[in-house]
């Protein structure tokens, strides 16, 4: 599993108190901390300042930058956001996100044509969020063989199918597992993302709603996420699942983890 670390993210609270006080300590902490417990890529989302995201986006990267080697994943809707991103962020970062949106397509392409990035393909359109796993697969498939005709390398491809909160409609969990499935199965060698703790929005314990979904995922294909990797539930939960679900093999990485105490918890 791809572990993207999702807590540098302006929509919550600690991290808006630390970029409105300019606390890069508070940043470099957090950054540090996801890298210790198994993050790839920490993700950098200042989406909440409207108008001054381009500013407070530079800021994070330099400052995680600062603190750890692993790389950002730069998440913003904004083509401009993200380019300004990319000129500063040392080594190969992961661009979060392409889509079928036109002006976001459009804006997007030339920077990750020919590219080595790996880059994360949203499923949305101009015709809005996708219900089912049927809208999902077809601008799935769309977004893959456009990238891979631009000469993206379909392993740095990531289709994000889009976690929507199930206490909003209770068809979006089953609806999300049957695009993982059937996206691995349609396009081999792409992988599969989600910003995974949206499902539990809205709802009590949702570290629990999150864990359980990442194991249903894993059966599924799913085999990156952002999510929080502090969690440690979480992280042995992926451990468990991966193994049991015929991905680790000898047991490997499952015995490597219990060794350095990462199952127990
Ligand atoms: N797909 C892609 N990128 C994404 C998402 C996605 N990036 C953003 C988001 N969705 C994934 N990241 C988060 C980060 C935090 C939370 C959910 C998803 C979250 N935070 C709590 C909250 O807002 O209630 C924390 C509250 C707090 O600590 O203050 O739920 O889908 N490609």
């Amino acid at each position: 599993m791809l572990v993207v670390g999702e807590l540098i993210n302006s929509s919550r609270k600690s991290i808006k108190a630390a970029i409105d006080a300019e606390d890069a300590g508070a940043i470099k902490k957090i950054a540090k901390d996801q890298t210790e417990n198994g993050a790839d890529y920490i993700d950098v989302n200042a989406g909440t300042y409207v108008g001054k995201e381009d500013r407070y986006m530079k800021w994070l990267i330099s400052t995680v930058q600062e603190a750890v080697d692993t790389p950002c994943c730069i998440d913003s809707p904004d083509p401009k956001v993200v380019e300004a991103a990319l000129n500063l962020h040392k080594g190969t970062p992961m661009i979060n996100s392409i889509s079928l949106e036109k002006e976001r397509w459009d804006a997007l392409l030339p920077v990750v044509a020919g590219s080595d990035f790996k880059v994360i393909a949203l499923c949305m359109s101009d015709s809005g969020m996708p219900e089912t796993k049927d809208d999902r697969l077809a601008i799935a498939g769309d977004l893959v063989n456009s990238l891979v005709k631009n000469n993206v390398a379909v392993e740095n491809i990531y289709v994000d199918p889009l976690v929507q909160p199930i206490s909003t409609n209770d068809s979006y969990g089953m609806e999300f597992m049957n695009a993982v499935e059937a996206i691995m199965a349609e396009f081999p060698g792409v992988h599969t993302i989600c910003g995974l703790s949206n499902i539990s929005y809205g709802l009590p314990e949702r570290e629990l709603l999150n864990q359980t979904f990442m194991v249903m995922a894993i059966c599924k294909g799913l085999d990156s996420a952002i999510i929080n990797p502090l969690d440690k539930r979480m992280m042995a939960n992926v451990y468990a699942a991966e193994t049991l679900a015929g991905r680790d093999e000898y047991c490997g990485n499952y015995l490597a983890a219990f060794r350095e105490e990462k199952l127990a918890l």
